[in-house]
């Protein structure tokens, strides 16, 4: 087990531990396992995507995408990426085995990675996954082709069910912080 297996290991148990926190997303279901359609009935009523469709035009452009992406990278919301955020973060979109080395993107050297930094990062390997999630070639996202991603990212076994255990790949998304106004200060990164 590597360090970041070990902390992700951490997160996710952590996750399980604060039930109160999960069950907002996933309300009276909460504690069972999610099939595709309980889990976007689940995620289209927390207004998460919503959130990030800041033009609300009901999609979301790569530039919205990658401003939401950057949101949950932040996990302590100090609206910087660590050296240790950039791990867990690329681990949980891109895999454990995904070669990227953080000091590539941190240009000014200062240990954290900044909108722009991050804008540089996503450019060079990001754009390839958002067309891959981007299924009818618009350039955009639809709710469900952004849903479909993120239930596909939080089933790490693949076997079209999210566990309890994998509901932790959501730890710290729905902790009663406004997200919207964190997208809001996160503003333009790619
Ligand atoms: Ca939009
Ligand atoms: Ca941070
Ligand atoms: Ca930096
Ligand atoms: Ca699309």
């Amino acid at each position: 087990m590597t360090i970041k297996h070990k902390l992700y290991a951490a997160a996710a148990t952590a996750a399980l531990l604060a039930g109160p926190a999960t069950a907002q997303m996933f309300g009276d279901e909460y504690g069972t396992d999610y099939d595709y359609d309980t889990f976007t009935t689940g995620f289209g009523g927390t207004g998460y995507y919503d959130a990030l469709d800041t033009d609300d035009d009901t999609f979301l452009s790569e530039n919205e995408y990658s401003t939401g992406l950057y949101a949950d990278y932040d996990r302590d919301n100090d609206r910087l990426i660590s050296d240790e955020e950039f791990g867990l973060g690329t681990e949980r979109y891109l895999g454990a085995d995904y070669d990227t080395d953080f000091a590539t993107y941190d240009a000014n050297d200062d240990g954290f990675l900044d909108q722009e930094e991050f804008g540089a990062f996503y450019g060079e390997n990001y754009t390839n996954y958002y067309a891959d999630l981007d299924t009818d070639d618009d350039a955009l996202l639809s709710e469900d082709e952004y849903t479909a991603g993120i239930y596909d990212s939080a089933d790490l076994d693949d076997d079209q069910v999210v566990t309890i255990e994998e509901e932790g790949w959501f730890e710290g998304w729905f902790d009663g912080d406004d997200i919207e106004a964190e997208i809001q200060e996160v503003g333009e990164v790619y």
